[in-house]
């Protein structure tokens, strides 16, 4: 069926809304649990609790072939040395890929290779697209000075699997270290 509504939609990136389609917003307290320095974390969220970031996506369809995409918004900032970044997932089905492509600001997206534990930094930015491969754990990090603004798209039927991250975090962590977004083992953080 060709309806309109289905076939386009208006994406807001300055509110990671899609007009007409839900969105999430995630706030520090939602990310407890995500940071590696925990003091930090209380520290600010003790003084504020602020939106942290947004998804808005349209998910149509449920067939084999079907894809969804969503737009997101994620907020520059800090806990300790720690960017702000997304929660992370795996996709429910493990085999389902995704492809990022950067709007404004300037991030990276933390991929972790499930079986070996593997793990790249790599750049999200204008102009520029990030395949995220199936079987792999992705987080999303600001780490410039100005919002971050992304598309996603996948399958639909991909799905969010939070639990696998909830229990034992990113074997790697993104810190700013001399100015610069630097990857370091979470084992080797002092
Ligand atoms: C969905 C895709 C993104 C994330 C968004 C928020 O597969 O990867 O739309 O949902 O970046 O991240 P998270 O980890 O909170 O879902
Ligand atoms: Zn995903």
């Amino acid at each position: 069926m060709l309806d309109l509504p289905q076939l386009i939609t208006r994406y807001e990136p300055e509110s990671g809304k899609i007009i007409g389609a839900p969105s999430v917003t995630r706030r520090l307290s939602d990310l407890r649990g995500c940071f590696a320095d925990t003091k930090a974390f209380e520290a600010a969220l003790a003084a504020d609790n602020p939106v942290l970031y947004r998804v808005g996506a349209v998910e149509p369809g449920v067939g084999a072939g079907d894809l969804h995409y969503g737009v997101g918004l994620l907020m520059p900032g800090r806990i300790g040395n720690e960017y702000y970044m997304t929660k992370g997932h795996l996709h429910s089905w493990r085999d389902a890929a995704e492809i990022y492509f950067g709007l404004t600001g300037e991030g990276v997206m933390l991929l972790e290779d499930e079986a070996s534990g593997e793990s790249r930094m790599v750049p999200l930015l204008p102009n520029q697209a990030v395949y995220v491969p199936g079987h792999t754990a992705h987080r999303t990090m600001n780490t410039g000075t100005t919002p971050l603004t992304y598309i996603g798209v996948y399958p639909a039927k991909a799905g969010h699997d939070y639990a696998a991250i909830a229990q034992k975090n990113f074997r790697c962590v993104v810190i700013e270290r001399n100015g610069r977004p630097t990857l370091v083992e979470r084992t080797q953080l002092t």
